[in-house]
């Protein structure tokens, strides 16, 4: 199942991977790189849509690392530049005794319910008792679209009703994941544009609330990015990280998509953990976010042993 997920990465980076190589084999293999050079390679960077800062960066370590060092291959040199970028991007799940409580946020039809179905499928195959919430109480039919995955999964979950304060349903979840001595509470929610200044005030209500249950509840407070649309995620994201302030986001989406490159651009842009990203629509397909296995896919596999 791995390795097919692997393939599944890889093939939804091939577009990505294939603009990338051939522009990078050309410009390592001259003996002088000239401006022009560099500025075709920059349209590569720009079409892989890892967005103008991070382009900047890149060029400008690449430049360097060119200048002292020409017995590295173009693919060796961006991949030394993409971990340094990358470096802290890991995000990392660890399971305590008590409740822990994972917001899920994100504008309409970035992957937040399906996010909450894959994690909660992951999370339970490890073992761990995990109770759903759905807080999505804006559109008619998301209680039942989770309440389906919770079907699906035999997985508890606390209901609500479009129209519902979703602030009082996310305080009844927490309360029964308490009783119920559950592990992890995944709180779906509804999609908000980010220039809706009620809907953040909705969502800055749900957290006050929560915190009567515990002061250190929700621990987690996720975005989810849908991958495909590239860096048009990032100002969306910044205006969560004011709102709430994010603790760690998670890409879906990348299946498919020959915009490969604004995972980067969003990490170098807000610097806060990744801690899956999505590679389709079904429970498995959520991965923890390796940055060895996301610059091999997007590169290219390391043949020659570098990191
Ligand atoms: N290919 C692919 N599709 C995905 C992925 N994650 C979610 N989707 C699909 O994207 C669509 C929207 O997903 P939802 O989970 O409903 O998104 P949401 O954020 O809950 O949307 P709202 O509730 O409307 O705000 C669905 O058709 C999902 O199946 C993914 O990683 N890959
Ligand atoms: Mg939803």
């Amino acid at each position: 199942m791995m390795l097919n997920l692997f393939r599944k990465f890889k093939k939804g980076f091939l577009k990505t991977q294939k603009g990338l190589w051939s522009s990078l084999a050309g410009l390592f293999a001259k003996k002088l790189i000239t401006a022009e050079d560099w500025e075709q390679f920059e349209a590569t960077l720009y079409g892989a849509d890892f967005g103008p800062e991070t382009v900047e960066k890149i060029l400008q370590k690449m430049r360097e690392i060119s200048k002292d060092d020409r017995e590295k291959t173009g693919a060796q040199v961006l991949r030394q530049v993409l971990s340094e970028l990358l470096s802290g991007a890991e995000g990392q799940l660890e399971s305590t005794n008590d409740l822990q409580v994972i917001l899920m946020l994100g504008v309409n039809g970035a992957g937040k319910t399906t996010t909450v179905a894959k994690l909660a499928y992951q999370l339970q195959n490890n073992g761990e008792k995990v109770l759903l919430g759905s807080c999505d109480t804006f559109r008619a039919a998301a209680d039942q679209q989770l309440k389906t995955w919770a079907d699906r999964l035999k997985l508890d979950c606390v209901g609500s009703h479009q129209g519902a304060d979703a602030a009082a349903v996310a305080f009844d979840a927490c309360q029964a994941g308490m009783h119920r001595n559950c592990h992890w509470l995944l709180l779906d929610t509804a999609g908000r544009l980010h220039n809706k200044a009620g809907l953040l005030e909705e969502l800055k209500k749900m957290l006050r609330v929560m915190k009567k249950c515990n002061e250190h509840f929700p621990q987690h407070r996720w975005l989810i990015v849908d991958g495909s649309l590239g860096t048009n995620s990032i100002t969306q994201a910044k205006l969560f990280h004011e709102a709430v302030g994010l603790t760690g986001m998670i890409i879906t989406k990348l299946d498919g998509t020959s915009k490969g490159g604004a995972l980067v651009g969003i990490y170098d842009a807000l610097k806060i953990p990744i801690y899956y990203i999505g590679l389709g629509e079904n429970p498995e397909d959520l991965r923890p976010f390796s940055i060895k296995a996301y610059i091999d896919a997007i590169i290219g596999e390391d043949t020659e042993g570098d990191k």
